[in-house]
């Protein structure tokens, strides 16, 4: 039994280290220490030998059978290791491959047109002012000199929020508060959400306004015609055809409409210009002395002009868009073309 134990020993070092898969590790494991394996075997076979050797060779086999089951927990363990590492090197990265494209974003149409003319104005010297989209009908209203009753206020169809609050209808407060705080001179363009109740394939209740305002002393209607033909021709075309036709604001004197030549059939009359051969696409004048008088500016002393652009307007007309309501859907077919 001894000289048994003595080959069991060197036979079982051998064989593990030809053992690689866990399949294999699992066979030598119950080849020695299984049900039938031959160290089971010499531990049953113990009670054959003689009570003064048995105390001594049972330490022994014991001793066997344990080193045999860290051998195999080790091999098993390396095995899995092994695994693992193969796995890894199969699966490992080729960075020679192409990367995936991650699809790229485009600007918005309204965002093109405003930044185009805020661009311009910067060149100009004006300045880029913001405020807030919510409103006292003092600065919406009562301080352009368009009082309760006037017949003015039905054509902005306002969202009122309680009798004194509103979502501004155009931008224009933002020019009163500015005035409010700052004297003149002033050059300065307001850009902005502007809210209205009215819908259809021309108008949405929420769209995009630029309003300008340049006070001096001396500033004059050809101040006016001269900022204003610059911001048409860098929009469009320097070739752009553009008229001045006499309107009225309540908040400006003398105020106008300017048009360019229609886009679409250069002024040969179409459905987009109604057969006129012209495209209104701002409204101006010259400030309205109460207007002045409301923020505490003197009507004497200085003078100055404003204008107000629709944004999708000029976006539809640029970019040949015969709908507004495509500037509110999110259709990426529409928005990657910009
Ligand atoms: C327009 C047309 C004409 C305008 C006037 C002012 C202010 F605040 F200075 F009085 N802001 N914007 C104005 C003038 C707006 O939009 C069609």
């Amino acid at each position: 039994m001894e000289e048994e134990l003595v080959k069991i020993k060197d036979e079982y070092r051998k064989q593990l280290q030809h053992l690689v898969s866990e399949t294999e590790i699992y066979q030598f494991k119950s080849r020695y220490i299984g049900r039938n394996g031959s160290i089971t075997h010499l531990i049953k076979e113990l009670k054959n030998v003689s009570p003064e050797k048995r105390a001594s060779l049972g330490k022994k086999v014991n001793t066997l059978k344990k080193d045999i089951e860290s051998s195999v927990d080790e091999a098993l363990k390396r095995s899995r290791e092994l695994k693992k590492k193969q796995k890894i090197l199969e699966q490992e990265l080729d960075v020679t491959l192409p990367g995936r494209k991650s699809p790229l974003g485009s600007k918005h149409p309204v965002t093109v047109i405003t930044d185009k003319i805020v661009g311009i104005f910067s060149s100009l010297g004006f300045e880029i002012i913001e405020g807030p989209e919510v409103e006292l009908d003092f600065f919406n209203f009562e301080a352009l000199n368009i009082p309760k009753d006037h017949p003015a206020r039905d054509m902005h169809d306002t969202f009122y929020i309680s009798d004194e609050v509103l979502l501004r209808t155009h931008t224009s407060p933002v020019q009163i508060r500015t005035m409010q705080k700052t004297s003149p001179p002033l050059r300065i363009i307001c850009p902005g959400k502007v809210y209205r109740c009215d819908s259809d394939v021309s108008h949405t209740p929420m769209f995009h306004q630029l309003e300008g305002l340049m006070i001096d002393e001396d500033i004059s209607m050809a101040d006016l015609k001269g900022v204003l033909t610059i911001l048409i021709q860098q929009i469009f075309d320097n070739d752009t055809l553009i008229r001045f036709r006499p309107s009225f604001f309540p908040f400006t004197e003398p105020s106008a409409e300017v048009d360019i030549q229609c886009v679409m059939c250069r002024g040969n009359g179409c459905r987009v210009c109604s057969s006129t051969g012209w495209l209104e696409i701002l409204g101006c004048g010259m400030v309205h002395p109460e207007v002045f008088k409301n923020v505490g500016y003197d009507p004497d002393k200085i003078s100055g002009f404003a204008f107000g652009l629709g944004i999708e307007r000029i976006a539809m007309l640029k970019f040949s868009i015969n709908d507004i309501r495509l500037f509110f859907e999110n259709d990426l077919r529409f928005l990657s073309q910009f």
